[in-house]
């Protein structure tokens, strides 16, 4: 062989050992590196028992076996019997011996459907550790949550776990066009390639899926809300089938977006009005038509009167009565209808953060059993910091679910690492007051507040056909975080950050915890130098990449980051607050006092709900216009800072790793300077005063900001 030649396969195998590491996401099942950890693993696990021979447990037993010779460099032997001791016994309630059913009576009464148990036990006086749930998913479940405990580090001796998830339905939501461009996404092009489907299987369906369960996913709606009725036609029908089959073992149900005006555009009808008979049947027939082949379809989600997408309105008729005609269709199958609540039209002249629960509240209770309604977490549009959607709690007669957007749409796109957990469980921690206090959004979500039949979490999805799947590697933290959360939105981010870092990179505390702060500090980061104090949706326009607080020449006043701070002279923010648009009556009599009084308003959703003068004094003594200047400078420092801990890694990650993460935190650094030097040279046109002395000065001018532009910026269509 040629020396050249040698060079080129060694580079071709490392590089590939190298990039796998990226595609492993964070079930590297590194080796153990703590021996006394690795030599009490070996001993609690010599062999492993499987009950059951169904693909779901197939795949358990899989998991078990790959994580087993990669932790811990050898493979329990897979056995029939428990005549030794130091077992894992694996297997759905309906396999287990009555002895062992006895003994977890307890915990089977504590655990739904979906939940597992794992649990050390002793049969004959001999020990085994026993992961068992009602069916094979659930098992599925408890395989990766045990797996989990090993990749964390955490003892196998004495486990007590019966674990359920609180809402049903957990499902990603899928952007992607039938031409594979995905809207908003920044993670390369759609997983599905409709193309070759249905014949041609790809591993990465397989490996999706895999991560999902890993995490408790169980749904995915394979298409974007902005619908093609196409996907609706048996030549794709055939190929969503396909993927439902690669998706069912794992307990991942396929849902589609049903475009409203597909009877018209697919059917030959002449209109989609949901009170015509002839929609009416239409929609009953392709719901069975898609049944028949896929027995377990779990549903649509509908976008509909929104942002030009066609809808009941057409037709005179409202969202209750689309709803209700699609849940019919469904009906039979126990198919489910998630009906959206980002509504909002440019002949309403009304603030576009009332407008979707102006048009939804006063339908409470008139939605057909099986729609749930599924509500952004804010009331205007993914922002890096909104205040709750005043929804949650306001329709106590109507199942709502959580829409949260993974894709970093108006967060620095798949660039600049930012850590959502945090700011989903700000939003899922929030007090809606609506029954008291203590009503969080989280017990609106997981149906405890009002004792809601279905109940669900949805998560706009970050994932392409990149390499790493999400552009960024610590954007897979948001999707890992996003399932972690679904399954219990109570969980503590820093718990999520400190499990996706042990099972991702390392269990090294010195690794772990600069960079565990790293991530929880990362998204107030971001909203220090994008939109710090309560400013939004001042990004620049279509593509929303980068500052645009100067855009005002859109058609629809509500896309000008120019409506929504409101600079002028006399000072900056949207005043929702009685004295303004009255955003705040949406919100329970508490909390709607709370915002309104400039005094007990959040700091950092001041400018959210008030116009608030420049020379206001804010609580730690400086005027508006310096406190905000130095938001905007302390969110350059944040991400330097960030580039300095992350510099400190290098010995404990794998260098490709470290090098993406390097050289993406320098762009983000460059992009966040960039922030701050052009909304505060827009900015202090109307202030008219000096920036504080600890605000680097701009390098330059606000002519130049403005006139750079984006055509090509991912993810605008
Ligand atoms: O945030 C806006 C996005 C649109 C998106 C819309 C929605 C799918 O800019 O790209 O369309 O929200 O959520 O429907």
């Amino acid at each position: 062989m040629t020396l050249s030649r040698f060079v080129f396969l060694f580079l071709l195998v490392s590089f590939s050992a190298l990039a796998q590491k990226d595609y492993k996401l964070w079930l590297q099942y590194n080796s153990v590196a703590n021996p006394s950890i690795a030599k009490d693993y070996k001993a609690n696990l010599k062999g492993i028992v499987v009950l059951g021979n169904s693909e779901t447990i197939k795949i358990a037993e899989k998991e078990l076996k790959t994580a087993f010779s990669e932790m811990l460099g050898n493979t329990p032997e897979i056995k029939f019997d428990l005549k030794e001791e130091n077992n894992l016994v694996v297997g759905s309630q309906s396999h287990l011996s009555s002895e062992i059913k006895s003994q977890l009576q307890t915990e089977f009464d504590k655990i739904n459907s979906e939940g597992y148990i794992i649990k050390s036990i002793s049969l004959q006086n001999k020990k085994q550790i026993i992961i068992t749930g009602k069916n094979d998913v659930a098992v599925l479940y408890g395989v990766f949550n045990f797996l989990r405990i090993l990749q964390t580090n955490q003892s196998v001796e004495n486990l007590t776990i019966a674990d359920s998830p609180k809402t049903n339905i957990r499902i990603l939501n899928h952007w992607d066009n039938l031409d594979r461009t995905v809207e908003r996404g920044y993670a390369g092009f759609s997983l599905w390639n409709w193309q070759k489907l249905p014949d041609f299987i790809d591993q990465r369906y397989v490996d999706y899926a895999r991560a999902n369960a890993s995490i408790g996913i169980n749904g995915t709606v394979l298409t974007n809300v902005n619908a093609n009725a196409l996907i609706l036609t048996p030549q794709y029908l055939e190929k969503v089938e396909a993927l439902a089959n690669v998706f069912r073992p794992y307990g991942i149900k396929v849902y589609l977006t049903a475009r409203f005006s597909a009877p018209i555009e697919i059917g030959n009808l002449k209109t989609a009005d949901p009170k015509d008979s002839e929609v009416i049947n239409w929609w009953k027939n392709k719901a069975a038509e898609i049944y028949k082949r896929i027995p377990d379809f779990g549903g649509f989600l509908v976008k509909a009167n929104s942002e030009g997408q066609p809808g009941p309105q057409n037709y005179g008729r409202n969202h209750v009565d689309g709803a209700n005609m699609l849940a019919d269709a469904v009906a039979p199958f126990k198919g489910i209808v998630m009906w959206r609540a980002f509504v909002y039209s440019e002949h309403d002249a009304n603030d576009r953060a009332k407008q979707a629960y102006a048009e939804f509240q006063p339908y409470d209770g008139k939605f057909k059993e099986n729609v749930i309604v599924q509500v952004k977490n804010g009331a205007i549009d993914f922002q890096p910091r909104e205040p709750f959607h005043p929804l949650f709690g306001a329709m106590p007669k109507t199942p709502l679910m959580m829409e949260f957007q993974m894709t970093q749409e108006y967060l620095g796109f798949s660039t600049h690492l930012v850590f959502l957990p945090k700011l989903f469980q700000e939003v899922l921690e929030a007090d809606t007051y609506q029954k008291g206090k203590g009503s969080t959004v989280a017990k609106v979500v997981d149906g405890t507040l009002f004792q809601n039949k279905i109940t669900g979490i949805a998560g706009v999805a970050n994932i392409g056909n990149d390499l790493n799947w999400t552009g960024h590697p610590f954007a897979q933290a948001n999707w890992y975080g996003f399932g972690r959360l679904a399954w219990n939105p109570y969980l503590d981010s820093e718990i999520i950050a400190d499990e996706w870092l042990r099972s991702t990179f390392s269990n090294d505390e010195n690794f772990i915890k600069p960079i565990k702060r790293m991530m929880i500090e990362s998204r107030e980061a971001v909203v220090n130098y994008m939109t710090p104090l309560g400013l939004h949706h001042i990004m620049d326009t279509g593509h929303h990449y980068g500052p645009g607080p100067w855009v005002s020449n859109l058609s629809r006043p509500e896309w000008n980051p120019t409506y929504y701070h409101k600079a002028d002279k006399n000072g900056i923010g949207f005043d929702r607050s009685k004295s303004g648009t009255n955003a705040v009556s949406q919100y329970a009599p508490e909390v709607a006092k709370l915002f309104d009084n400039l005094e007990t308003c959040p700091e950092n959703e001041l400018l959210w709900f008030h116009h608030v003068s420049w020379d206001y004094k804010l609580k730690n003594g400086q005027t508006l216009w310096n406190g905000m200047a130095l938001k905007y400078q302390e969110g350059v420092n944040q991400v330097e800072e960030m580039q300095n801990v992350w510099k400190k890694t290098e010995k404990y990650i794998d260098s490709e790793r470290f090098h993406e993460v390097a050289m993406l935190l320098e762009i983000q650094h460059k992009e966040a300077k960039w922030w701050r030097d052009a909304c505060l040279l827009y900015f202090q046109q109307f202030s008219g005063k000096e920036l504080p002395k600890e605000v680097q000065k701009p390098t330059q001018t606000l002519e130049y900001f403005k006139s750079l532009k984006f055509p090509f910026a991912p993810g605008n269509g």
